[in-house]
């Protein structure tokens, strides 16, 4: 049967024995074993009386089971929604709730905090490990090795992604798998990605970059991916003489940079390096160049679109810029507040359409309706212009976000949180510039009158709700916040007071 994803990127290498997965412990998975083990799970997870378009929650750490699963989910019809494994229990609710998702699959050592969470919502509760140990491997490890493929067509969802809202709710971002199958398709050609390829993989594999832009690309090729459980500039280095190409986050060349030990030669037989998820300094981008001869390709990309731009692969990769629309991906710079498309060189808010354009937020049609227009554009939120050579920059945004080591972090968020605990009138939160992870959070607290909040109690407060990408690194206390004479809060005199607070950090 039919099945738009799955025949593309995982069915078409059954029977093929050739290495998909090298493993830092020097072990390796075929494509035969991967699927087999997806097939097992995709037995086991029906067998827990789950149909297709039902939603399967997965906060699980990185390895190749956990990849399995996602495979898995796709061969059933099976939306995947893929957690960010530091988020905490109350963040998790949120999701499973708003999903409504039936299983959760987590580590064996969370499962009693989460057990109770998953009762009340209805949802089954399977574990899987790091180590690939757990109970949801222990039920497929009886399952058949094949699974009878659901049928699914192009407009069918594949998977939900949580990114977070500027009122501090997340929404859940429906993607297709012509959404995911049709940018896999254009990347795999405009980066010249064959199945010669080995792709060193130090990414999570709970985000776009990491699973749909990585991960499917290699599939779709059937090239090979060194599977690091995570970044470790020195994994990496150990790793990077057995590769062809590299994809990060600008945090990942930085501390790459840092690093004596990463030199030309260690990577002149590279084909490709590609940045994205966050601004790549020009700095750093001329740096690379400078100690490896290699020029960093970056490109741009969301949760919602997957990949819009990107710098050529032939052409000048020029620092500082995001190149050009996709093959298929139409973009344009329009006034914010009329719409209206504006001339080359004016800075507008960045518009994009195309096959990648997500379906919109899972039951919230105000939201969709608010950044999806009818016509098909989606209003990035992102700042951006286009120069006189065609080249897009990002040059801010129109959204209260903070990019921390490419993890997006919502201010309204952690403000909603400071502005419960006891002695805080009010706050605000903003990114300030941090050397290794690009952005940071600060947190601005404003005291009732003579009151001293208890910073420390505030931080543990921040602890037990957030994850920890999402604690304020500081917190300062401010008499008043500044604001215009509309009465908004400055963030952006705020960003300016305190910019150098961590430039040596
Ligand atoms: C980890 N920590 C972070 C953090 N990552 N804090 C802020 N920002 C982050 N990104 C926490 C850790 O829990 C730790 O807490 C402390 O900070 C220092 O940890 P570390 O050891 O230095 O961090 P590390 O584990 O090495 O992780 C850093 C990282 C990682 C940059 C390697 O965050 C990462 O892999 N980021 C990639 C994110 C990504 O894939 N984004 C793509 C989104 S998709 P403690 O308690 O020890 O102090 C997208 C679309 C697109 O944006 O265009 O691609
Ligand atoms: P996410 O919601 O996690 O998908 O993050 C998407 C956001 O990351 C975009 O809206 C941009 O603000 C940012 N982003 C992604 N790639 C780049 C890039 N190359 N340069 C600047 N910002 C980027």
């Amino acid at each position: 049967m039919a099945n738009t994803l799955y025949d593309n990127l995982f069915g078409k290498h059954a029977g093929n024995t050739a290495p998909f997965l090298h493993l830092p412990d020097g072990g390796t998975i075929s494509y035969d074993g991967f699927l087999g083990t997806a097939a097992r799970i995709a037995n086991a997870i029906t067998a827990l009386g789950l149909e297709p378009g039902d939603r399967v929650a997965a906060q699980v750490a990185k390895s190749p089971q956990a990849l399995a699963l996602y495979a898995a989910c796709v061969q059933a019809g099976l939306i995947f929604l893929p957690l960010n494994t530091a988020y905490t229990v109350d963040e998790l609710s949120y999701f499973i709730e708003n999903s409504g998702a039936k299983l959760i699959v987590c580590d064996g050592a969370r499962t009693d905090a989460i057990a109770p969470m998953a009762e009340g919502l209805s949802a089954q509760v399977a574990t899987l490990n790091a180590d690939g140990s757990g109970s949801l491997m222990e039920q497929a490890a009886d399952q058949p090795e094949t699974f009878d493929t659901v049928a699914r067509g192009k407009d069918d969802l594949a998977a939900f992604l949580y990114t977070s809202g500027t009122t501090g709710r997340s929404k859940g971002a429906m993607l297709t798998h012509e959404n995911l199958l049709s940018n896999t398709e254009v990347l795999v050609d405009h980066w010249r990605f064959t199945g010669d390829d080995v792709l060193l993989h130090a990414l999570p594999i709970f985000h776009t970059h990491g699973l749909f832009v990585a991960t499917n690309i290699i599939l779709s090729v059937g090239g090979k991916m060194i599977f690091l459980p995570k970044f470790d500039a020195e994994e990496v280095i150990a790793w990077l003489p057995k590769a062809t190409s590299m994809m990060g986050v600008p945090t990942f060349y930085t501390r790459l940079l840092e690093d004596a030990q990463f030199n030309g030669d260690l990577v002149r037989h590279m084909r490709l390096f590609i940045s994205g998820s966050a601004p790549l300094l020009a700095e750093t981008h001329v740096q690379f160049e400078e100690r490896t001869g290699h020029r960093i390709l970056e490109r741009y990309g969301m949760t919602e679109t997957n990949m819009n731009t990107s710098n050529p692969y032939d052409g000048e990769r020029r620092a500082g810029t995001v190149g050009f629309a996709l093959p298929g991906v139409e973009l344009k710079i329009t006034d914010p507040d009329t719409g209206k498309t504006l001339p080359d060189g004016e800075i507008g808010q960045i518009e994009v359409r195309g096959p990648n354009v997500f379906k919109g937020y899972w039951q919230m049609p105000e939201k969709t309706a608010a950044e999806l227009r009818e016509d098909g554009f989606f209003i990035t939120g992102d700042l951006g212009k286009i120069d006189e050579d065609g080249y897009i920059h990002i040059v801010g945004r129109n959204k209260d976000l903070i990019i921390s080591g490419g993890y997006n972090i919502y201010p309204k968020e952690i403000e909603l949180l400071l502005d419960e605990q006891p002695g805080v009138l009010e706050s605000a939160v903003v990114g300030v510039p941090h050397p290794d992870f690009g952005e940071t959070v600060l947190g601005v607290i404003v005291p009732e009158k003579d009151e001293q909040p208890d910073l420390d109690a505030i931080m543990e407060a921040a602890k037990q709700s957030l994850a920890r990408f999402k604690h304020p690194r500081r917190l300062v206390v401010m008499d008043a916040l500044p604001r215009n004479t509309m009465g908004k809060v400055q963030k952006n005199v705020l960003r300016e007071d305190f910019k150098e607070m961590f430039a040596t950090a």
